[in-house]
C-alpha cells in the first residue's frame, strides 16, 4: 500500500471511518494532523480554527484542557465540519478491556461520542482491544495502536511492536492502523494507516526525550501515512498558519515523491 495514493486506498477500504480519512486527505491534498496540546478551551478553538485549513486531523489531548466542557466539543466538532477535518483523541489507553470500555464511553470526556479515532497500548494483551471495540464499532469508531513511540528509551520495539501488528490484523474491523515510526511489511490484504509523531522541520529534541524527524524522512523515506505536528506548528512566537501550511506541503511533497505522481 506504500506507492498507492490515498484516494486508491480509499476505495478498497473496508472500515467506513478509514475510508472516509483516506478521501479526506485525497480531497484536501493533506496528510497533516495538528497535535493541539493546548490547556485553555478558547486557545485551542483558535489554534483549530487558525489551523484547520491545512490538516487532515484534529488530535487532541481533552484531559489537559482545564476548563473542558460539552460546549468545547461542540465547538471542536462543529470547526471539524467547517474545515473538513477529522478528530483524533490521543488518549493511550492502556487499561483492561471492561476498564477502557468505561473510559471510553463515560466519565466527563466521553471520548467515544465525539472522537472519530483513538489510540491504544497493547500491553494490556488484547483484552483492551475487544473492550474498546464493544463500544467503539457501533458508533463506526476506530481504533490505532501504539506499535512503537517517539520518545528515546522506548520499550515499544523488537516482539512488542510484531505481536501489536499481529494483534491489528486479528481486529481489523476496527484497527485501521498504528502509531509508529516507520511502515511494516504488508502482509495479504493489509492496509493499515501510519500515523507519525516526532516530525520537526526545525529542531530534533525537546530535552524531554522527544525525536523529531523531517517529513520527507517519515513519510517518503520510512513509508509513513500521517504526520502528527505539535510544537512545530504552535510554539511561542510561531504563526500556526503559516507553520501548517509549510508542513502541510513538505508532508505532500514527501507522499508524492513516495507514490512517484507528477502532481
Ligand atoms: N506522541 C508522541 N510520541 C508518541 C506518541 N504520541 O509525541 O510516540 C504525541 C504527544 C504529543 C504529540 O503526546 O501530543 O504526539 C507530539 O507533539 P510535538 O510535535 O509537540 O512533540
Amino acid at each position: 500500500s506504500a506507492t498507492k495514493s490515498y484516494g486508491e486506498r480509499a476505495k478498497l477500504h473496508s472500515n467506513p471511518t478509514a475510508k472516509a480519512f483516506l478521501e479526506l486527505m485525497e480531497r484536501k491534498k493533506t496528510n497533516l494532523s495538528l497535535a493541539a496540546d493546548l490547556t485553555s478551551k478558547a486557545a485551542l478553538i483558535e489554534l483549530a480554527d487558525k489551523v484547520g485549513p491545512y490538516i487532515c486531523l484534529l488530535k487532541t489531548h481533552i484531559d489537559v484542557v482545564e476548563d473542558f466542557d460539552q460546549d468545547l466539543v461542540d465547538q471542536l466538532t462543529a470547526l471539524a465540519k467547517k474545515h473538513d477535518f477529522m478528530i483524533f483523541e490521543d488518549r493511550k489507553f492502556a487499561d483492561i478491556g471492561n476498564t477502557v470500555k468505561l473510559q471510553y464511553s463515560s466519565g466527563i470526556y466521553k471520548i467515544a461520542s465525539w472522537s472519530d479515532i483513538t489510540n491504544a497500548h497493547t500491553v494490556p494483551g488484547e483484552g483492551i482491544i475487544r473492550g474498546l471495540r464493544d463500544i467503539g464499532l457501533p458508533l463506526n469508531r476506530c481504533l490505532l495502536l501504539l506499535a512503537e513511540m517517539s520518545s528515546a528509551g522506548t520499550l515499544a520495539k523488537g516482539d512488542y511492536t510484531t505481536t501489536t501488528v499481529e494483534l491489528a490484523r486479528k481486529y481489523k474491523d476496527f484497527v485501521v492502523g498504528f502509531i509508529a515510526m516507520r511502515r511494516y511489511e504488508d502482509k495479504e490484504g493489509d492496509d493499515f494507516i501510519y500515523m507519525t509523531p516526532g516530525v520537526g522541520l526545525d529542531q530534533t529534541t525537546d530535552g524531554l526525550g522527544q525525536q523529531w524527524k523531517h517529513p520527507e524522512v517519515v513519510v517518503r523515506d520510512l513509508g509513513c501515512d500521517v504526520i502528527i505536528v505539535g510544537r512545530g506548528i504552535y510554539d511561542q512566537g510561531r504563526d500556526p498558519a503559516h507553520e501548517a501550511q509549510r508542513y502541510q506541503e513538505a508532508g505532500w511533497k514527501a507522499y508524492k515523491e513516495r507514490i512517484q505522481l507528477s502532481n
